[in-house]
């Protein structure tokens, strides 16, 4: 039998940085997304103040317990945990551990919250089965719920939050040529392939830079300070690189940038004429950008990860003809350490236009699904009792 909650005005997200930003990348969204309505107050629990302070220069100045920024209230996640009010909805992202002593005062509210786990992304098939299952604590009486996102109707959907997608078509059709001009190095020609470069380290590199330099089309990495910029100084000869500098070698020049608030990254995909990208939160913006892309994935034991690629290069391929998705295919298994990237690379870069107009296109479908934060809502609104 249904139960039917009101709205749930306040939320709260649990978020532990295990490596890396993505998982906060994710949560800081959903955080943000979630309060744009003014209705909803949204509290963020973070770990690691100092990767928030990367993505949200603005929690660098909050107060040790934490504070406002941009609607979201941010607040350090501290051993001993303080004694709040759980929110309506408490989401504990990526299977992180709740306080037990907030576990406790969730059971203790007269109506238990709405508990959810969010899951990470991904396009397997078995994800659809999974989203939206329930699982009882042994002894409290609350019960949590597993969130899965998704690229299709029957799971957790896409962060998409409203606007992006009129923005980035302004930024593209009016913005790009001065935004490039001020970011990239001076007197880049006319027909220069813009690539953003986001990634872990990346031993493909070395073959793929040499080949773009001895090219005929000047190739223009932009590359946001990271792990992946050993590997470019090292393909410039160089010991290392530094934000600002620029890095030339025949047809091929790099950039690199200073690493950027969300906003400022999201502008970076909406200008290139490729993104490469990796882990989940750059991935899903990259598709929002409807540019090409390729994903270096976070890699997982026993080679896991490739599983995961493949599931989203058969959905996301579908519907490209075959060779344009071959291409697509072999440059992503070689930027992932399957293949040669200097090879796969001729033909993934004259199947371009054609994955420039999938990318356009992928992105039109799945804007044209409900985004995550509806459907956690509805999740939240629509509750089975047996769960909650
Ligand atoms: O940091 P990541 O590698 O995150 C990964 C994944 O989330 C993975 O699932 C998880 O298990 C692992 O971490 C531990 O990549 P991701 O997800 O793209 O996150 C990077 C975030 O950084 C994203 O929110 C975009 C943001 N970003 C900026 O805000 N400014 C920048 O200049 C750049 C380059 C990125």
């Amino acid at each position: 039998m249904a139960d039917f909650h009101a709205l749930p005005r306040s939320w709260e997200i649990f978020c532990q940085v295990v490596d890396n930003f993505g998982d906060i990348g994710v949560c800081l969204r959903l955080a943000r997304a979630l309060a744009t309505d003014p209705a909803r107050e949204v509290r963020l629990w973070v770990d690691d103040w100092q990767a928030l302070s990367r993505l949200c220069p603005g929690a660098a100045g909050l107060p040790a317990e934490g504070g406002k920024v941009e609607g979201v209230e941010l607040r350090r996640w501290r051993s001993p945990f303080p004694a709040v009010e759980p929110a309506e909805v408490v989401i504990e992202a990526f299977a992180c551990e709740l306080p037990p002593s907030h576990l406790q005062a969730m059971a203790a509210r007269p109506q238990p919250p709405q508990w959810i786990n969010l899951e990470y992304l991904s396009a397997e098939d078995w994800v659809a089965g999974c989203h939206g299952l329930g699982s009882p604590h042994p002894r409290l009486g609350l019960a949590k719920r597993f969130f899965f996102p998704g690229f299709t109707a029957d799971t957790g959907g896409l962060l998409r939050e409203s606007g992006l997608l009129a923005a980035r078509d302004v930024f593209q059709a009016a913005e790009r040529a001065a935004w490039l001009a001020a970011t990239g190095p001076a007197g880049q020609p006319d027909d220069t392939l813009w690539i953003s470069l986001f990634a872990y380290e990346q031993p493909g590199l070395a073959a793929l830079a040499e080949h773009w330099a001895q090219g005929d089309r000047p190739v223009c990495l932009l590359v946001p300070e990271g792990r992946v910029l050993a590997d470019v100084a090292a393909a410039f000869g160089r010991p290392r690189l530094e934000v600002g500098e620029t890095a030339r070698r025949g047809a091929l020049s790099a950039r690199v940038l200073p690493f950027t608030d969300q906003a400022g990254y999201d502008r970076l995909l909406w200008a290139c004429d490729l993104n490469l990208v990796r882990g989940e939160d750059s991935f899903v913006r990259a598709q929002w950008a409807a540019r090409p892309l390729a994903w270096h994935i976070y890699a997982q034991e026993e080679e896991a990860h490739f599983h995961k690629l493949q599931a989203f290069l058969d959905l996301y391929g579908a519907d490209l003809q075959t060779p344009a998705l071959q291409a697509l295919t072999d440059f992503w298994l070689a930027w992932n350490g399957r293949g040669d990237t200097a090879a796969a690379w001729p033909i993934f870069a004259a199947a371009l236009p054609e994955l420039a107009r999938h990318a356009r296109q992928w992105s039109a479908r799945q804007a044209r699904l409900p985004d995550l934060v509806e459907r956690l809502l509805e999740l939240c609104t629509h509750s089975v009792k047996a769960n909650g």
